[in-house]
């Protein structure tokens, strides 16, 4: 398998985490964000959006032509299906879905307003100066943080009811789906100036801790490409 990646793109780091949980071989094929011209086959060919991450399926997956997933939680979803080890999502329906509706809070929340093309967007065409973009990506970002915050004290209380140990990461001891959402944020947060310290989400940052000693998060960082 190939990942077009950008290192510090959040959805690429989510797709190397979930790769590396998996224990799985991939070739990484950097696509610089800043210098688009220098990719002209990736962005008139194989990516539709021209967004990154893209998955190539090569080899034994697939004998004809390679096969080209976009979008980093379609791309996890089928590395989970594909390769059941590590599994990233619990088996029981209703903690699948805590576990999915925390990914979503930071992939279809948070995310999509912080994203390269929408800060580009901001400042031109519509002029928002650097001060002004930076208030927007710190005020979507604490939004969403603080209600994964509240997510993660519900689950809690939830696995307590239940007879459940407490989590380790954001759901039980294993790192999963919604930590691959969430450690990218995360470390991205602090690109544009926010403390996060100073958010009141000790639970979230306990998760984040516990999963920045995971040797899986260490391989995938973006100072490692
Ligand atoms: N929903 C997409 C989002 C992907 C995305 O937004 N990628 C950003 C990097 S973080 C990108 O390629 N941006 C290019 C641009 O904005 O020009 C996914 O989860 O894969």
């Amino acid at each position: 398998m190939r990942l077009y990646h950008f290192p510090q793109s959040g959805p690429s780091f989510r797709v190397r985490i979930a790769l590396a949980l998996k224990g799985l071989n991939y070739e990484p094929i950097r696509i610089d964000l800043m210098k688009r011209e220098s990719h002209p086959e990736y962005y008139e060919v194989l990516s539709p959006d021209g967004l990154v991450p893209l998955l190539e399926i090569t080899g034994d997956e697939n004998k004809e032509a390679p096969i080209h997933l976009g979008q980093s939680m379609a791309i996890i979803e089928f590395l989970e299906e594909r390769f059941p080890q590590q599994a990233l999502i619990p088996q029981d329906a209703l903690h699948r879905a805590h576990v999915r509706s925390l990914a979503q809070t930071i992939a279809c929340d948070l995310h999509p307003l912080n994203n390269l093309r929408v800060m580009r967007y901001l400042s031109r065409p519509l002029e928002l100066d650097a001060g002004t973009r930076s208030d927007w990506y710190n005020h979507w970002v604490t939004e969403g943080l603080k209600a994964y915050e509240k997510r993660l004290d519900g689950l809690r209380l939830f696995r307590k009811r239940q007879g459940l140990p407490p989590s380790i990461y954001s759901w039980g001891d294993r790192l999963g789906l919604a930590d691959c959402c969430l450690i990218p944020q995360l470390v991205n947060a602090p690109r544009m100036g926010l403390e996060l310290t100073s958010l009141n989400i000790p639970l979230t940052l306990g998760v984040f801790e516990n999963a920045m000693a995971h040797s899986a998060v260490q391989a995938s960082h973006p100072d490692r490409f």
